[in-house]
């Protein structure tokens, strides 16, 4: 692992997977989470999907403190199949993938630091809880995650892991949807975030293209500022139909067409 990352890895198994340890949160720590969730509380119902605003009134201690991964586990198995694992942070893609292939979302333990409010590069608790999990409870959501884990191993196989990962980026991280309600955000970086969940949507400077498959993967993206472009799905189902074909020979194809921004 890239030795800038900050959590520890020193406890995890070969699947990264370490306990969540949840007496070990401070109450200054979950006083910090809550004061994020009421952040983004107020945000969500002009700018979230439907869909993540019906999974969130389902977990009704999600907002009061970091969330026990065991409780919420238990009711997500039972919606989908999926469940929660901790690990220390950002952990390898062959790991990540094997993890979604089986439907377990791995979910960061640790929380950012108070200066860290606004902005944070790494994901932490807060982003993978708030931005993935309520998701997962979307019956298609969740299959079309489990799909993209099996396909992550396929593109390892394929050496095309870095145009899955641009696939990611502008669907589960930054993806807004069409609804009859107008642009929302499904992505987890726009959910969990205090100043691009607006933007993403009422912002005239980025570009909003309708979700094209072949583009998103040729897109470069920035991890460190907010996005010059969003891709528009018109539904899950949309996405999960679109991502559907092999994508061996457009991998093939697109390795050797230059990249758009
Ligand atoms: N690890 N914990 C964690 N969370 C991620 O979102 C993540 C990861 N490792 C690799 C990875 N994402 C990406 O490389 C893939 O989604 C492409
Ligand atoms: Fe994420």
């Amino acid at each position: 692992m890239k030795p800038q990352l900050r959590g520890d890895y020193s406890r995890a198994g070969a699947d990264y997977v370490v306990a969540q340890d949840w007496a070990r949160y401070t109450s200054e720590e979950h006083a910090l989470y809550r004061r994020l969730f009421e952040r983004q509380s107020k945000l969500v119902p002009r700018y979230a999907c439907p869909e993540w605003i019906e999974a969130i009134s389902r977990l009704e201690s999600a907002g009061r403190e970091i969330p026990r991964f065991e409780e919420v586990s238990r009711p997500l198995r039972a919606a989908t199949g999926w469940e929660i694992v901790a690990v220390p942070g950002l952990i390898p893609d062959d790991a990540f993938f094997t993890h979604l292939a089986n439907r377990r979302f791995p979910v960061t333990v640790w929380l950012r630091r108070p200066e860290e409010f606004d902005y944070i590069v790494e994901p932490d608790v807060f982003h993978d809880f708030l931005g993935h999990v309520p998701l997962l409870f979307d019956r298609v959501y969740a299959d079309h995650l489990h799909e993209y884990g099996k396909g992550g191993l396929k593109a390892m196989r394929l050496d095309a892991v870095k145009m899955l990962a641009r696939l990611y980026w502008f669907t589960i991280e930054f993806g807004l949807m069409r609804t009859p309600l107008g642009i929302r955000a499904y992505g987890a970086g726009l959910l969990s975030s205090g100043g691009e969940l607006a933007y993403c949507v009422d912002d005239a400077r980025p570009r909003r293209r309708p979700f094209d498959l072949e583009r998103t993967m040729r897109t470069e993206y920035q991890i460190d500022r907010y996005q010059d472009t969003y891709f528009i799905i018109d539904s899950f189902e949309q996405l999960m139909r679109e991502t559907a074909p092999d994508f061996t020979p457009i991998y093939e194809r697109l390795r050797k067409l230059p990249a758009l921004r």
